[in-house]
């Protein structure tokens, strides 16, 4: 992509709405605009980085062999009447009434709709295990929506959901999305922690939240400090074995992590002193394993190897999408601003030509351009008549991860600069040994999506 002909309003002057540093820095690099109170457009730069999210979100998700779909965002209300939960659920959710005075709403999530469509469908245990999910906006009407994509009213989320024929089968589903977030997370650049937590509207026992530390995180969380040594890294995993899918899940939960919700100060006294943590995280995802909550009342039962019909055993995962840009942001910045860790960038290299209409040093980046491309790679190109000084803010603002510069003068002597954003280092090279190193270091982060 060529600066001239692209789309990013950046702004100069910090916007004194924005209380955290993610949002200052999602408005000042042109990533998204309020349209209303927690209600955003996601402006190109901005949306480049959501579907980069949302790409590694289905790699992840097929990888465990979850199956991918669509659901509208308007529900029928009669549905919700179905599971109990449309009085349940309260002012949070936003009801709407067709031309033909149908209840209608703006899902919040979607276990009534996925039960229904499995229940329409599928009557043989022998066609479970089944995984589906959607990448899908979602409303809920916050009573205070705030810092920017962090807590929206319409928000998009990963939400996923498995039919079981036992428990124990759907406890294995459980483990499966436990696994696979974990890796999800740390393709991002990020460490959230798995944490006992509470169900809330969602219902059931068993409740896992990943949490991103940071101190302008919504959740106060008590952790043994040894969890943050624990790293998923890039072990091999069958994600139809179960034991080894249960072993990660003892090992993730074996050290004592919890939200304000389920904190237990006893428990908690009994770790060393200088390994408690008290602190602040943001909550990227959550998974469930409620039972038969929704296929009870509503009816999703299969014939089991007996020929009796059993109600399902049931789960649901998400992921926050549209709040991880956000938090990578509070994870990876500096005062000038973004990092973007290589799984999320936008653009994977900035090339920043420090004399446009030189016509050697437009040639060079002409090349530098066209081999990048040739490679795969996506660069921004600021092709500007900006002054270096202010094309160098605008990709620190920004935050790819990495910076050519060609200059009259580094090219008198077959050079260009290399500079990586996050250490600042600068190295020389001829643009062919510039281009083959981001081309490298961009090889284990090519995302395929669907
Ligand atoms: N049905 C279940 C799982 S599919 C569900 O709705 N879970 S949830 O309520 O925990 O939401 C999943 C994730 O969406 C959360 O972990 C959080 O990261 C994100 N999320 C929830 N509310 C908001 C919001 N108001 N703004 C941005 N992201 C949100």
């Amino acid at each position: 992509m060529r600066l001239s002909r692209y789309f990013l309003p950046v702004l100069k002057e910090t916007p004194a709405e924005a209380q955290i540093v993610s949002h200052r820095y999602m408005l000042r690099a042109g990533m998204i605009k309020q349209a209303s109170a927690g209600i955003y457009s996601w402006l190109p730069l901005g949306f480049r980085v959501l579907r980069k999210i949302e790409n590694i979100v289905h790699e992840e998700q097929i990888r465990a062999g979850h199956i991918p779909m669509l659901m509208p965002t308007l529900q029928s209300a009669d549905l919700w009447r179905e599971s109990g939960r449309y009085d349940d659920y309260g002012e949070e959710m936003l009801r709407i009434t067709d031309r033909h005075d149908r209840d209608m709403l703006y899902g919040p999530t979607n276990e009534e709709l996925i039960t229904d469509i499995f229940r329409s469908h599928v009557s043989s245990y022998r066609d479970l295990p089944l995984t589906l999910y959607h990448i899908q906006w979602k409303f809920r009407d916050e009573i205070r929506p705030r810092f920017g994509v962090m807590r929206g009213r319409e928000f998009l989320m990963k939400d996923g959901y498995n039919f079981d024929l036992t428990k124990e089968d759907a406890l294995h589903a459980y483990n499966r999305h436990l696994v696979s977030y974990l890796r999800t997370y740390e393709r991002m650049g990020l460490q959230a922690i798995p944490m006992r937590a509470d169900s809330g509207p969602i219902g059931g026992d068993d409740t896992h939240e990943f949490l991103v530390l940071a101190d302008t995180g919504e959740s106060e969380v008590f952790y043994d400090s040894q969890i943050t040594e624990l790293k998923f890294g890039d072990r091999e995993i069958d994600y139809d074995d179960r034991a080894q899918c249960q072993a990660v899940l003892e090992e993730f939960t074996s050290r004592y992590a919890r939200t304000d919700e389920t904190h237990d100060e006893a428990v908690f006294n009994q770790i060393p002193e200088d390994r408690r943590r008290v602190a602040r995280g943001i909550e990227v995802g959550q998974i469930f394993y409620f039972g038969t909550k929704y296929s009870e009342p509503m009816g999703a039962t299969v014939q089991g190897p007996d020929g009796k019909a059993v109600p399902v055993h049931m789960g649901s995962h998400g992921i926050g999408v549209s709040r991880l840009v956000g938090a990578i942001i509070e994870a990876s910045h500096d005062e000038r601003g973004i990092i973007w860790p290589e799984g999320v960038t936008p653009f994977h290299v900035g090339l920043v030509n420090l004399k446009t209409g030189d016509a050697e040093a437009d040639a060079a980046c002409e090349a530098i351009y066209a081999a990048l491309v040739g490679k795969g790679l996506e660069p921004l190109y600021d092709d500007t008549d900006e002054r270096a000084g202010g094309k160098f803010a605008t990709m620190d603002l920004i935050g790819l991860p990495w910076r050519i510069t060609v200059g009259p003068r580094g090219l008198k002597n077959g050079v260009v600069e290399l500079t990586s954003r996050r250490t600042g280092e600068s190295e020389e090279m001829s643009p062919e040994a510039a281009v083959e190193r981001v081309a490298q270091i961009y090889a284990p982060h090519m995302v395929r999506g669907i």
